[in-house]
């Protein structure tokens, strides 16, 4: 599945190469600037699914090397999108195996007849191995979905008169395995010798020739802060580095040169979630100016990268942005809609941000993979709150924690921390959703992978969601934040809302008496059918929901001036999963449709959240805040 967006970029010159913390090197957001280019590749592109039994049928007859028609029929297919509910074919609803895309490209004349220009194609995320082509040669492969992934492809395309057309053929495979991440493993239906298979998931889930950034981290003295920057120039070793930060009013506040150093900001604005500051989500600019010489002549090349200056820090019992207690009243979210499935897009996403600030929300978590850029910059603009998640879900199997996943586990911490690392609303980075941690196994892989991501980000705290006991967990030795997720009155004591406020204040004294760490309460709701009703309340219906949210709320006020520090509701909106028995067209625990429209508890949640906003912090920017929603939405 094409999920993310795909790309086509140039800039002139040298680039300038991000490389921070623990990281070597980096990957800029495509962006356009007096020396960069971009072009989206994003539309219609070809498409067929190898539905031959071993799935392997277009590498056999190399599909790549001629246009893909002409090796056999193909359909258009929309990127970004999943493709299963795109078309009325049953098979492509659960195909997995080897799905093939193809689209042309006319390439500007500049970025195939100035040698001095490189051209890079960026693939914005493909679930989950990816082979690219790129006029039927080779050119780049990426193993993990989510993610992005590029190559310099300026050799291909600088080599004759005019080959200003180029052909991108990409193959992406969705199976599943014991070292994908997330896992899976493979069934083989009834007869294994035609090779017909499906592959199944444990717990089934939902459904810069260039520059690089500036890798910076931030403290905050009294009034002034401080932004360390560090960046790497590819391709030349005689340039000239001229960085500026700017403030929301373009003045210009800092001056820096070089490949490294501190910008000091007297009487800085910090960086403020949603709702916790009547100016939140301030963001200074960086530019970077790079003068470099080649052997092709003097080159410049320019990149600009939003900054936003906070700190985060966790003790025992709160978790503290810019020193002052921070409470994460948010939600669980999902790359996910009608007919487009996982995937991106602008209106989908302006939407879900209007209904978090409607809802009074400040944060959320990634679940369980990481989201587009576009979302991570949504949030820095919004001030809404991030809990970087990775696509560790699914590691339920004692067979998934051996050293080759780990390997792997590591590399896409790599990658994650190196796109999302400059973001200011990304203040925790989520290493796995409910992995088996009460195994022996599961405790030494969590310790290993939480250490490495501490290791290339030391700015931030890192967490993984538990579903274990207390007593059994394994892994929650090494993490800063205890995530918690439960069900009680849904998966157990089903019906029981009585015993809620009882399990949760259990549940949160044992984790607190044995770790003494803050604590967030990561899942918690009810399947609710929108339209279904009952009262007294019956498990599906709206009163269902409402009340059980109740309960809950009911526990978590008892220690959220304690050591509970968060709570995010399961989930945003209603999204799609696979088929089981206890999923009625997907997961329905929304309090949204999957239409975006609200459920009786969005409107429960909405009147607690800004009830919470306004009852524990900054009472005079909050009020204004609110004045603006209310006379927005009334
Ligand atoms: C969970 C998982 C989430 C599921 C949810 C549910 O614990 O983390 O991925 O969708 O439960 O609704 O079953």
């Amino acid at each position: 599945m094409a999920r993310g967006s795909a790309v086509a970029w140039a800039a002139l010159g040298p680039l300038l190469w991000g490389c921070a913390l623990g990281l070597q090197g980096g990957m800029l957001y495509p962006q356009e600037s007096p020396s960069r280019e971009c072009k989206e590749l994003d539309g219609l592109w070809s498409f067929r699914a190898d539905f031959s039994d071993n799935r392997r049928r277009g590498f056999e007859e190399q599909w790549y090397r001629r246009p893909l028609w002409e090796s056999g029929p193909t359909v258009d297919m929309p990127v970004p999108s999943s493709f299963n509910d795109i078309s009325q074919d049953w098979r492509l609803r659960h195909f997995v195996g080897w799905v093939w895309y193809e689209r042309e490209v006319i390439l500007p004349e500049r970025w195939t007849q100035d040698l001095r220009t490189r051209v890079v194609l960026r693939i914005g995320s493909a679930h989950s191995y990816a082979i690219v082509w790129v006029n039927g040669v080779d050119t780049l492969e990426h193993e993990g979905g989510y993610l992005p992934f590029e190559a310099d492809i300026s050799n291909l395309v600088q080599v004759g008169p005019l080959p200003s057309r180029l052909r991108i053929t990409i193959a992406i495979n969705n199976t599943l395995t014991p070292t994908t991440l997330p896992p899976g493993t493979i069934q083989y239906l009834t007869d294994t010798s035609n090779g017909l298979y499906f592959c199944t998931r444990h717990p089934p889930p939902t459904s810069m020739t260039s520059p690089s950034p500036p890798a910076w981290s931030k403290t905050v003295v009294r009034a002034s802060g401080l932004v360390n920057y560090q960046i790497s120039v590819k391709g030349s070793n005689l340039f000239k580095l001229e960085v500026r930060l700017l403030d929301a009013e373009n003045k210009v506040v800092a001056n820096g040169t070089g490949t490294q150093g501190q910008l000091k900001v007297p009487g800085v604005s910090l960086w403020w979630p949603y709702l916790m500051h009547e100016r939140p989500a301030y963001l200074y600019s960086l530019e970077v100016q790079l003068t470099a010489q080649t052997s092709l002549g003097p080159v410049s090349d320019f990149y600009t990268l939003p900054v936003g200056i906070r700190t985060v820090a966790v003790t025992k019992s709160q978790f503290l942005i810019n020193g002052k207690p921070f409470y994460f009243h948010g939600v669980n979210k999902h790359e996910d809609a009608d007919i487009r499935g996982k995937g991106f897009d602008w209106p989908l996403l302006v939407k879900d941000f209007n209904l978090l600030r409607w809802l009074g929300a400040n944060a959320f978590r990634t679940s369980h993979y990481p989201y587009a850029e576009e979302v991570m910059q949504m949030c820095d603009r919004y001030g809404i709150v991030v809990i970087d998640e990775c696509p560790g879900v699914g590691l339920a199997l004692p067979q998934f924690f051996n050293n080759v996943s780990l390997h792997h586990h590591m590399q896409v911490m790599e990658e994650v921390v190196r796109r999302d690392k400059n973001h200011p609303a990304v203040v925790m980075w989520s290493v796995a959703n409910e992995p088996a941690s009460h195994l022996e196994s599961a405790g030494y892989y969590l310790k290993m992978v939480i250490a490495h991501t501490k290791s290339l980000d030391p700015s931030r705290p890192v967490t993984f969601v538990s579903n274990s006991n207390y007593a059994a967990d394994k892994g929650a030795p090494y993490v800063d934040v205890i995530c918690l997720n439960s069900y009680y009155s849904w998966y157990h004591d089903y019906g029981h809302l009585e015993l809620i406020q009882l399990q949760l204040a259990t549940q949160f004294e044992n984790w607190y008496k044995k770790y003494q760490k803050p604590i967030i309460q990561s899942e918690y709701g009810a399947e609710t059918i929108a339209g279904f009703h009952q009262d007294p309340p019956l498990m599906f219906t709206e009163e269902y929901q409402k009340s059980l949210l109740e309960q809950y709320h009911l526990g978590l006020d008892q220690k959220r001036r304690k050591y509970v520090v968060g709570e995010l509701i399961w989930n945003f909106a209603d999204f799609m999963t696979e088929q089981s028995p206890t999923r009625v067209l997907g997961n329905k625990k929304g309090i949204f449709t999957r239409q975006r429209q609200p459920k009786s508890a969005a409107f429960l949640l909405r009147e607690r959240y800004w009830k919470i906003a306004n009852e524990t912090r900054y009472p005079h920017s909050v009020a204004k805040s609110q004045c603006l929603e209310n006379s927005l939405f009334t």
